[in-house]
């Protein structure tokens, strides 16, 4: 059973308007990630038409007949799944499309997902490409800011940019608790790191999202303002970074009479890219993405699984 304590008062994350001078932004980001594995974007430079077409696919897959919605299932990982989260017996108050963030493939499953799949795919696809660019720009930031001039400023987002990036894309949809129970607190996706190396979140402005700070109280994220993006760190980064950032858990929960849907976008290196701590006296082994995918697959949505790559 999951702890439900949450705290009285939504969190504050830092805000980075990503229009103030570089090396501000370098700052205030290295900052937020190290405090709280989170902050939020503004003035991202992601076009919000590119959003509202991405937002009204979303919705429009959802409210299809559960027939329908089926025929792109089951998430083997990837694919529309209702309720089952991963492989190994995880459930959640959610249904989703899990798709793999490469044009190939968003073009293939897109005959199963939409009645106008050339329209799904190139909506998709722009979308992809625009938080890819937004992922790539708070990476080099962060490599500004972490190593200046002794690492290349690409280190991390050429992982990212690289075509055989293993980056994904989700699309979430929470429906609304029985209002006859106004205090039911349902999870919706239940605690757990991101394994990549960062994670841009969109949500439809509806609660739901919170984080597990210190001493294990639950703490809601305020989904405002409504257009920005939540960003946080992934197991890959805290692992680069030896530790220095923090991918901390989160999850999703269902508590109001308005459905949240969430569109989530991680940022992953290719299954061969070697991940290495960047630090004199490293606290991770180096590893793949490859293999340390298959440790996610093998494990429990709430593992602690990068603990398993500690060599001391
Ligand atoms: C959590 C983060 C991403 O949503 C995800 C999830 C993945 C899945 O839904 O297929 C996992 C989960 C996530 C971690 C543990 C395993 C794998 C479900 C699960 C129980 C797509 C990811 O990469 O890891």
């Amino acid at each position: 059973m999951e702890n439900i304590t949450v705290g009285d008062d939504d969190i504050e994350l830092p805000i980075v308007d990503l229009r103030r001078e570089r090396s501000e932004a370098s700052r205030m980001i290295v900052k937020a990630c190290e405090e709280f594995g989170f902050f939020k974007v503004i003035n991202h430079g992601v076009k919000q038409e590119i959003i509202s077409l991405m937002e009204e696919e979303a919705s429009m897959f959802f409210s299809k007949p559960v027939s329908e919605k089926n025929r792109a299932g089951p998430p083997d990982p990837y694919g529309y799944g209702s309720h089952n989260i991963g492989l190994n017996g995880d459930v959640g108050e959610v249904e989703y499309l899990l798709l793999q963030a490469n044009p190939l493939f968003i073009s293939h499953k897109s005959k199963y997902i939409s009645s106008h799949p050339q329209q799904f795919s190139y909506v998709v696809s722009r979308y992809v490409e625009a938080v890819r660019e937004l992922a790539c720009e708070i990476l080099d930031l962060i490599v500004e800011g972490l190593w200046a001039e002794a690492q290349p400023v690409s280190t991390l987002s050429g992982l990212v940019r690289d075509l055989d990036s293993d980056s994904l894309i989700r699309l979430n949809h929470y429906p609304p608790t029985d209002v006859s129970q106004p205090s039911a607190h349902k999870i919706g996706f239940g605690a757990h790191t991101d394994p990549q190396i960062l994670t841009i979140l969109r949500s439809n402005g509806s609660s739901g999202l919170q984080l597990s700070l210190q001493g294990g109280v639950w703490v809601p994220v305020d989904p405002h303002p409504p257009s920005a993006f939540c960003v946080n760190v992934g197991d890959v980064l805290q692992a680069m970074t030896n530790g220095r950032f923090v991918s901390v858990k989160h999850r999703a929960v269902v508590n109001s009479i308005k459905s949240r849907m969430s569109i989530v976008y991680f940022a992953a290196p290719p299954l061969h890219a070697t991940i290495t701590c960047i630090a004199s006296n490293p606290t991770y082994r180096s590893f793949s993405w490859g293999e340390y995918k298959k440790v996610v697959y093998t494990g429990r949505l709430n593992d602690c699984r990068l603990n398993l790559f500690k060599l001391h």
